[in-house]
């Protein structure tokens, strides 16, 4: 059967293969068996549900579009993209999870590694045997990350490596770190950081409001010595850690319409099983409202999203087009999901329902992986030609 159940209210589905179809029951259906029976009672304790990490690699969410060769699920950009919709239908925090796998760390690895890296890690990754973070942001550096401090010299047989990274997804119990770091002449390069390597330590960030389910945390960088082979070799600069955020935000912008989705489906149903004044509150033109602005932001979403997705495999699509569907849907998807609590009242703020959740979790999103107003300043920039941000 087709497990997808709306909202589709432009035909979209006709737009999409086969396989994309196939490809998106299967996560679907599995996040509603793992993910959607356990993920509230994880938000409320602050922890990430570790035993589904072999279910993400089953469904392809490590490396949707990582050639198969190097144990990746071989998929077009359309499949990734529908793969993390799914995803965060059921949970921002999960979607992080396999967002960071696949396009923070496999990518790299895939595009600016050497063959033996590809084969070393790839495989161990698409399978989550082995978990990933991606260390660029550091607690002096978040929006403008060419500031950087931390640092590696060379030593002659191996580099050191010292300083700090935070606010790292994955990060406490990641096997390995992708660290983005200056060399002594202050170019950036991407280095494979491997837990266990000395001076390494990975403290955990704790009282968060938001994404409660993936597990963030520091990278703490005391004199480590980094074999010379742990270097990513094939591209140096900025645009190698842009690069791969690239493929991250693209991965967001489909995964903000799920969290947006399963928000909407919810208030549309209670809306009509809520009785108020002696009716079901959906009746009520502000009600309606709501409902109706949020199924035609959803639908321009998917419009732009999927059209977006097609660039991505003409491998046209350009930074600025992916900055403006990262920032249009996940404002929109906080925008639903702040409308659609009011429509529950009281049950709203409650963990019976997901929609605060996603309220909160949004809110890292909106933030994450270049903030609202960085992703306006791309657009501005891009369209003017004026560089604002500095
Ligand atoms: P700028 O001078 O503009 O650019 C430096 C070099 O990078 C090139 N470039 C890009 N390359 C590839 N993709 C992009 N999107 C690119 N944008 C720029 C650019 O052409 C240039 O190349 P070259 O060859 O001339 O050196 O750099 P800037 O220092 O002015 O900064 C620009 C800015 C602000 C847009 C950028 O730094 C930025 O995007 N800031 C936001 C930082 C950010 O997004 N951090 C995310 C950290 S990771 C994360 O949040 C993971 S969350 C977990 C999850 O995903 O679930
Ligand atoms: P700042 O850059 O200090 O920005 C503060 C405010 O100033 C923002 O509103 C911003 O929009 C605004 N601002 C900044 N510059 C300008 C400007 N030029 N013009 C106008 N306004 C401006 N990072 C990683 O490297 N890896 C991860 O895995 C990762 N995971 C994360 C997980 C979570 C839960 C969160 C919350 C963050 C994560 N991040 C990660 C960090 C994230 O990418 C940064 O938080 C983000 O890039 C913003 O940096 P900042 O928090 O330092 O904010």
């Amino acid at each position: 059967p087709d497990l997808f159940e709306a909202p589709d209210y432009y035909n979209l589905d006709d737009l999409l293969t086969e396989e994309h179809k196939l490809v998106r029951n299967a996560a679907r259906s599995w996040v509603k068996r793992e993910v959607s029976p356990i993920i509230e009672d994880y938000a409320q304790k602050g922890a990430f549900p570790k035993h589904i990490i072999g279910g993400l690699a089953d469904i392809g969410a490590f490396g949707p579009y990582i050639p198969e060769a190097y144990g990746g699920a071989g998929l077009d950009q359309i499949s990734y993209g529908l793969i993390m919709q799914e995803i965060e239908r059921g949970d921002s925090g999960i979607r992080s999870t396999a967002s960071v796998q696949s396009s923070l760390v496999m990518y790299p690895i895939w595009k600016y590694g050497t063959e033996a890296q590809r084969k070393k890690y790839l495989p161990k990754l698409a399978s989550g045997e082995w978990m990933g973070c991606f260390g660029l942001t550091e607690p002096d550096y978040g929006s403008n990350p060419s500031g950087m401090t931390t640092h590696f010299k060379d030593m002659g047989d191996h580099y050191l490596l010292n300083g700090a990274k935070m606010w790292i997804s994955n990060a406490p119990f990641a096997q390995i770190a992708v660290v983005w770091a200056k060399d002594e002449t202050g170019r950036i390069h991407g280095l494979i950081v491997e837990r266990g390597m000395d001076g390494f330590s990975t403290p955990e960030t704790h009282n968060k409001w938001s994404l409660r389910a993936s597990a963030t945390g520091e990278l703490i960088f005391n004199n480590v010595k980094i074999p010379k082979d742990h270097i990513l070799p094939n591209k140096s600069g900025l645009s190698a850690p842009l690069g791969c955020l690239d493929s991250a935000r693209y991965g967001i912008a489909w995964g903000a319409i799920g969290a947006a989705m399963d928000c909407y489906d919810t208030a549309l149903r209670y809306s009509k099983e809520r009785m108020q004044f002696g009716k079901p509150i959906g009746q009520f033109q502000l009600q309606q409202k709501k409902l109706a602005e949020m199924i035609t932001e959803i639908t321009k979403a998917q419009l732009l999203t999927w059209r977006l997705g097609v660039l991505k495999n003409e491998n046209k699509a350009t930074s600025a087009q992916i900055s403006m569907a990262k920032r249009n849907n996940v404002e929109m998807a906080i925008t639903i999901a702040r409308e659609a609590r009011q429509i529950l009242g009281a049950m709203g703020i409650s963990g019976e329902y997901s929609i605060m959740r996603h309220a909160m979790n949004l809110e890292s999103v909106i933030t994450y992986e270049g903030t609202h107003d960085i992703h306006l300043l791309i657009t501005g920039l891009d369209i003017t030609g004026f560089n604002a941000f500095k």
